[in-house]
Parts: structure tokens; C-alpha cells; sequence
């Protein structure tokens, strides 16, 4: 299927790659665009060979510049608050995708952007990234996630200062706040995000979702529960082929071949 304003390519098996790509407008996202990423999100969840999905945008200079500031100039209040709503449940499909997800931000991820990046499991950055929550500038707070996101991401003081001053910040600062994981040359960025998702895909798949499942729900409950869940979890595990042959290999000295199953 194609969309007017995403690109979704399997570019090795069970790597796929959704490219938000309006490089006209910096990526930027209007309801068109988020409408076709909430459907490409739904084609990859329907897939039962992804592995891993990573998320960028089309160009050199921007990931996603934020919501397009030209289609929201003109909303009323009910018409601002229903495009928070929609792009919410969509960036929250990206969110609780069962396979990872990861960010590769090749430059600008402001606002709307930066919220899709915190929206996807990790980031990934080229050192020409630049991240921040300019909302306030604009006279409004951020308004996909932004508030939440972030000071989960990064503390409460921390996300504050970022919102509040509406300062950007480069990639380098952006890996001392833990808001990327890695940062590396803009020249090197794909071949890195590939390398991990290599690794990803490499693994045992059924582990790799439930591992993300007891992360995922283990932040939202207290310890002992989480750990309960991590329990339920892990003995689930033993009933899938792939933990016989995960196991098997080991002991052969040999690499595994999952199935998934
Ligand atoms: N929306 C619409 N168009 C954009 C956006 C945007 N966010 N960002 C860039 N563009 C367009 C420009 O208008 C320009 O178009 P044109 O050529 O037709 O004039 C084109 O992209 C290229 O941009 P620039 O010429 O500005 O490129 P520069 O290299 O000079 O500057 C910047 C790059 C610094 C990234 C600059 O474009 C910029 O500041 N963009 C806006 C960044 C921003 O403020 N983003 C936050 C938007 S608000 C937001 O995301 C809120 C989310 C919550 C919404 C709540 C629901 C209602």
C-alpha cells in the first residue's frame, strides 16, 4: 500500500523503515500525515514477520519539525484539541507496538517531532540532530505527549527547563540527558540503526515483545507487581519454541534460527 505522505519499506527481512516525507515543510506533520502514519502502523502491526520498525524522516535536514504550524494557525479550540486526540492514539500505537521501535533522527525533531521520537522505544541521532519543545514560543503548550514523554524520559526539572525556555538542544546535549541513546556522525547514522536493528531481528522474536511488554507495563505498576508480570513473563517463555531452540543452540555451539513461535 502507499501513502501521500509516509514511505513504509522492508528494507531487510523483518526491517522496516516508516520515513515521514514532506521534506518540502521539514516533515512537518499535518492531519494527512498523521492520519497515513497511524494507517502504516497498523499495516506493520499486521505483519507477523517485522521484527523491528524504525521511524525517520525523508531528507537531510529534518526528522519531523513539528506539527504543521500552517495547518493548526487557523484552528478553534475543539479543532486543537481533536488533533491532539488523534495524533495521542497514534503516537500510542507506535508506543505499545508489540516489535521495537527506533527513532533515527537525522536533524530536526521539534515539537510534534521530538514527541514522535519519544514515542518510538529508543532514539537514535546524527550529531546534526536537534531536539526541543519550541511550542511555548509559538503560544501553546506541546500538545502530542510532549509534557508526559519527556519528564518521563529525561525528570521533571529537566523537561520543565526544556518546555518552559522552548530552548533547542543539539545531540550531544540530547545523550547527556538521556534523551538519545547514541549519537553518531549524520553520515554514519543508517548503517548504526542498522546494525542495531540487525541485532533485534537476530534474536528470539517472541522474547524481544514480551521483553518490551514487562518493560512497557512494569513502569505503570508498583515493584512487586511488575515483577509478577516479569515472572508470568518469563515462565510464558518456556512454552515457545523459541526458548527450546534459543537454549538448543547454546548448547551446540551453534547461532540459533528462531521462528517466532
Ligand atoms: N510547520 C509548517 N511548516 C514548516 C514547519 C512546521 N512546523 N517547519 C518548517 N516548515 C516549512 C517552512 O515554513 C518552510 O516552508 P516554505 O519554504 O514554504 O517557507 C520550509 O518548511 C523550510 O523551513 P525553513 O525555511 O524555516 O528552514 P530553516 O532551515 O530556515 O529553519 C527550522 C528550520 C529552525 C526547523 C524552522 O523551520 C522552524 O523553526 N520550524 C518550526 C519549528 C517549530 O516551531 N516546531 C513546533 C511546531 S508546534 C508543535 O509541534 C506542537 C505540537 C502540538 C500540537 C497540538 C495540537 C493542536
Amino acid at each position: 500500500m502507499s501513502y501521500e505522505n509516509v514511505l513504509l519499506d522492508e528494507i531487510e527481512a523483518g526491517i522496516w523503515v516508516l520515513t515521514v516525507n514532506r521534506p518540502h515543510a521539514l516533515n512537518a506533520l499535518n492531519s494527512a500525515t498523521i492520519a497515513d502514519i497511524g494507517a502504516a502502523l497498523q499495516a506493520v502491526a499486521a505483519n507477523a514477520a517485522a521484527r523491528v520498525l524504525i521511524v525517520t524522516g525523508a531528507g537531510e535536514k529534518a526528522f519531523v519539525a513539528g506539527a504543521d504550524i500552517k495547518e493548526m494557525s487557523a484552528f478553534s479550540g475543539v479543532q486543537g484539541q481533536d488533533f491532539s486526540r488523534r495524533t495521542m492514539a497514534v503516537f500510542r500505537s507506535l508506543e505499545t507496538l508489540s516489535i521495537p521501535t527506533i527513532a533515527m533522527v537525522n536533524g530536526y525533531a521539534l515539537g510534534g517531532g521530538n514527541e514522535l521520537a519519544m514515542s518510538c522505544d529508543w532514539i537514535i541521532a546524527g550529531d546534526n540532530a536537534v531536539f526541543g519543545q519550541p511550542e511555548v514560543g509559538l503560544g501553546v503548550t506541546p500538545g502530542f505527549g510532549g509534557t508526559q514523554r519527556l519528564t518521563r524520559l529525561v525528570g521533571r526539572a529537566r523537561a520543565l527547563e526544556l518546555i518552559l525556555t522552548a530552548r533547542n538542544v543539539k545531540a550531544a546535549e540530547a545523550l547527556t540527558l538521556g534523551l538519545a541513546n547514541h549519537v553518531y556522525p549524520a553520515a554514519e547514522l543508517r548503517e548504526q540503526v542498522l546494525k542495531q536493528a540487525r541485532m533485534i531481528a537476530s534474536r528470539g522474536p517472541l522474547a524481544v515483545k514480551l521483553g518490551k511488554e514487562a518493560v512497557q507495563r512494569g513502569q505503570d505498576l508498583d515493584l512487586d507487581n511488575a515483577c509478577q508480570f516479569e515472572a508470568q513473563v518469563f515462565g510464558l517463555c518456556f512454552s515457545t519454541a523459541d526458548q527450546k531452540e534459543g537454549m538448543a543452540a547454546f548448547i551446540g555451539k551453534r547461532p540459533a534460527a528462531f521462528r517466532g513461535e
